[in-house]
């Protein structure tokens, strides 16, 4: 297991991306609360916390590499490609949405062949050994791609857990499995999950390459996940992450945090917001001035705000295609 503050990997132009993807993303995740207030939309399962492991992790793929997020991968989906417009057709259930066609809560399956996002369950961590599966048929058919598999704490206290990253290990697929260690499996507290709280520990057990890194740092973040896909694509097999990262809401919308959580730690998880701390380092850099950073955040909550408006307009599914694409 190796901790990292490796930074740098990235170009300036290739660092505003992230900051802007990471913007949208905030965005997307501000107007849905909103519009959960409103009783326009149903739900939220917000990503805020998680966006700078997101970015970092899904900008180290290429195109022609696979994503299998969990249901928090909001910005996992937008470095992908996914356009707000596309987002809101999901939050809104309309028949054009391209994730399920309006079957599921939004976020409860980013499934986009186009993207190459492969379609997950909600049962919480089944996505891991299909992540592995994938991995296997790339290593098949030698057609060089690399899988990206993300999950949180809870995640990782399922067998399912253990039997992807097992076969992964064994057959040194092409796999990079990210923990978005946010300390929380809805209401339960990491110390009730597990005894050793850094997950890449469980990496030498595997006989892989284990690493923790802070979340919270885009450079650092983007550092190791580029050289975990790096590792992958040499045929060197696959990497555990351990991202450590704050929630900085509710597990959902369904959920008040309040309950569980002192205020002074709540508090204290929204001083550990990606975006700022990233913004304070472009700003440190003299790569982006603050009032960039405040015009690129507003043009985002604008263009979120347009595409809800946009997507609640367009034509809700029709009752005759309710069970199309349904197995069960
Ligand atoms: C097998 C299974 N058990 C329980 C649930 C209910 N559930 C949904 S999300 C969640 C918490 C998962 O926590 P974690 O993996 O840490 O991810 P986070 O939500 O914190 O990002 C649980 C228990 C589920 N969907 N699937």
């Amino acid at each position: 297991m190796a901790t990292t503050t490796k930074r740098d990997t990235a170009t300036h132009e290739e660092y505003l991306q992230l900051h802007r993807w990471m913007s949208m993303a905030k965005a997307l995740d501000d107007r849905m609360h909103i519009l959960v207030k409103q009783g326009r939309a149903p739900f939220v399962g917000s990503s805020r916390g998680h966006e700078g492991i997101q970015v970092a992790s899904t900008a180290a793929i290429g195109p022609s590499d696979w994503l299998v997020p969990h249901y928090r991968g909001l910005a996992n989906a937008i470095v992908r490609g996914l356009t707000m417009k596309e987002w809101m057709l999901a939050v809104f259930a309309k028949a054009g949405d391209p994730l399920s066609g309006g079957r599921n809560i939004p976020g409860g399956c980013y499934s986009y062949r186009k993207l190459k996002i492969a379609p997950v369950s909600q049962v919480v961590a089944s996505w891991i050994p299909k992540a592995s599966g994938i991995a296997y048929g790339s290593k098949l058919a030698a057609d060089g791609a690399v899988t990206l598999c993300t999950f949180g704490d809870g995640a990782t206290s399922q067998g399912d857990f253990h039997e992807g990253v097992n076969f992964a290990a064994a057959h040194k697929l092409p796999v990079v499995f990210v923990c978005e260690n946010n300390g929380y499996a809805i209401s339960v507290p990491i110390r009730l999950q597990m005894s050793n709280p850094d997950v890449a520990d469980r990496a030498r057990g595997y006989g892989i390459v284990g690493v923790t890194v802070d979340g919270t740092d885009v450079p650092a973040a983007y550092a190791v996940c580029k050289e975990a896909v790096e590792r992958a694509r040499r045929g060197e097999g696959p990497t555990l992450i351990d991202a450590k990262i704050w929630r900085i809401n509710s597990h959902t919308s369904e959920d008040n945090q309040l309950k569980y959580r002192s205020k002074e730690e709540i508090e204290d998880a929204a001083e550990h917001d990606p975006i700022e701390r990233f913004r304070s380092w472009l700003v440190e850099r003299g790569w982006i001035t603050i009032d960039d950073a405040a015009r690129i955040q507003t043009e985002c909550d604008q263009e979120a705000s347009a595409a809800a408006d946009w997507a609640e307009q367009q034509p809700d599914p029709v009752a005759e295609d309710a069970l199309t694409n349904l197995f069960a």
